[in-house]
């Protein structure tokens, strides 16, 4: 455990071998970038330069905490977005974005090519994500004072193997795979932890208040380590899990479409965090103007907190929320005595913050700061246990028991579950599981079990009976597509570029 290497800039390769020559066969990556070649060529009538790709991630544990500025356990997983780029001569008359997709669903975006361009949230297009790594891009390299090349037209086709909507990061893959590509276009390179930074900061152009765990593990992972993600500033550390367990990803079927429920789902977890930190500031001494402007995570009050909780012979953070926050939702006008000014103000007027506000009837500021605090002390107690002295078997018990807590704090104090989830969760567990939660967002989307590696294939065959064949039979999947719902994983490597 405990190596970091995250200083170093993305691997350019001239092969596939390194990035695909482990786990999914060779060929089939080959015939996917052949693919790749051969459509680029169709569509823009000449072939790309280089291609980059990110890959999709499974976060084990520590969930909706990063915003937060909490450290997050994920690891990388082979579905992945790869980016196929060329870069028009800076003469070209027509400076235009192309962005065109593998898969027919998702039909040509074009936009022009200008880095201060806004993304129009209110008309929510795929194109999008690339427009965030393009801004993302233009925006680091001036504060870098790197020379990023002028604006020229860029042709691009676009292939993801990760599953939308699901919880195991698309958006990210995306973005970052984007971002990476138009770097390799320009010939620049930066550091992987910055470009982690970068892509975090420029997804926010999306509309989402996102915190950094997909990004940071798309970028940095290593293939057979989950890592370890620290904020402020982004680090990544590898974690070696034990060996005899396998980390089993299923599909709910339900659907989160993140960027379009952004303002009732998880803007609205982002804003209520803020303000169970800013109202706990004040409760434990600080003057409401100067928590108003100042307390931004629940990571920057928790010193307060854990001050408190050491005066009643603990040093939970729980406690103090349990002392301090009442359970009964609080409303906007409760919110705004206490701490003397008004919410819209709080938020300097923020765009997609004020949205959250205009959707809200009222903030469950004892509930969400409680599942913060103790998710962030599990995702510690599982890279404690990772490195215990324990036996594999009681280790990967303990692992099980801490994704169970995960998930029961996610749904029932962060309420980012759904029906189905809770479905998927509650089969896993009677299949075998040492544990079982959902990942990522949640309201809809994967779970991820953690199961003993000789048992992986029937649990998946249970699983496939008693939650898939229902559905199959309905017609809301194709039988043949199984293999995208349900697959065990293993610790996947980071992005990567390619020149052949
Ligand atoms: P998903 O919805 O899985 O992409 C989101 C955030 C993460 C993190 C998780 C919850 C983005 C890009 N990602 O992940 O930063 O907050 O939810 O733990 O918004
Ligand atoms: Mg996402």
């Amino acid at each position: 455990m405990a190596k970091q290497h995250d200083g170093l800039p993305i691997p350019v390769f001239s092969s596939l071998e390194p990035v695909y020559g482990d786990g999914s066969p060779l060929e089939e990556a080959q015939l996917r970038f052949d693919n790749l070649k051969s459509k680029f060529l169709e569509v823009f009538g000449h072939p790309p330069h280089v291609f980059a790709r990110s890959p999709g991630r499974v976060n084990l544990i520590g969930e909706h905490i990063d915003y937060e500025g909490y450290s997050v356990l994920p690891m990388a997983i082979r579905q992945d977005t790869v980016v196929a780029i060329r870069k028009h001569d800076e003469g070209d008359a027509e400076k235009v974005l192309r962005i065109a997709n593998v898969n027919d669903k998702y039909t040509m975006c074009t936009y022009p090519a200008d880095p201060d361009q806004e993304i129009n949230l209110k008309d929510h297009k795929w194109g999008h994500y690339f427009i965030c790594g393009y801004k993302g891009y233009y925006e680091y390299a001036k504060l870098k004072g790197v020379n990023a090349g002028s604006p020229v037209g860029l042709d691009v086709l676009v292939d993801g193997t990760v599953p939308t909507g699901s919880g195991l990061s698309s958006s990210a893959a995306f973005v970052c795979s984007s971002t990476i590509a138009i770097m390799a276009a320009f010939d620049v390179n930066f550091p992987k932890k910055e470009i982690a930074q970068l892509t975090c900061e420029c997804e926010r152009h999306i509309g989402t208040q996102s915190g950094g765990m997909d990004q940071a593990i798309s970028v940095m992972a290593k293939s057979g380590f989950a890592e370890l993600i620290d904020f402020n500033p982004i680090q990544a550390t590898d974690v070696e899990l034990p060996a005899g367990g396998i980390f089993v990803v299923a599909h709910s079927l339900a659907e989160s479409q993140k960027a379009v429920t952004a303002a009732t789902n998880y803007n609205n977890r982002v804003v209520e965090c803020q303000l169970a930190a800013i109202v706990l500031g004040i409760k434990l001494g600080m003057k409401p103007k100067e928590a108003g402007s100042n307390v931004k995570t629940l990571s920057d009050v928790e010193g307060l907190c854990v001050s408190f909780a050491r005066d009643h012979g603990s040093s939970d953070p729980v406690l103090a929320v349990k002392k301090f926050l009442k359970e009964e939702p609080y409303t906007a006008e409760e919110i705004e005595m206490i701490m003397e000014e008004k919410l819209p103000s709080v938020f300097g007027n923020s765009p997609t913050s004020l949205d959250v506000l205009k959707a809200a009837k009222n903030f469950k500021l004892h509930q969400r700061a409680a599942h913060v605090y103790s998710e962030a002390r599990r995702v510690y107690a599982f890279k404690d246990t990772v490195a215990s002295e324990l036996s594999e078997e009681d280790k990967l018990k303990k692992l099980g028991d801490l994704m169970n807590e995960s998930h029961s704090s996610c749904s029932v104090l962060y309420e980012c579950s759904c029906p189905e989830l809770e479905e998927l969760v509650n089969l896993c567990r009677e299949h075998g599981a040492f544990g079982a939660r959902l990942t990522g967002a949640g309201w809809g989307g994967c779970s991820v079990a953690l199961v003993k590696e000789s048992i992986v294939p029937q649990f998946i065959l249970n699983l496939k009976e008693r939650f898939y064949q229902l559905r199959i039979d309905k017609g809301i999947i194709n039988k043949n597509d199984l293999g995208l719902y349900i697959f065990a994983s293993k610790p996947s490597s980071g992005a990567a570029i390619f020149k052949f």
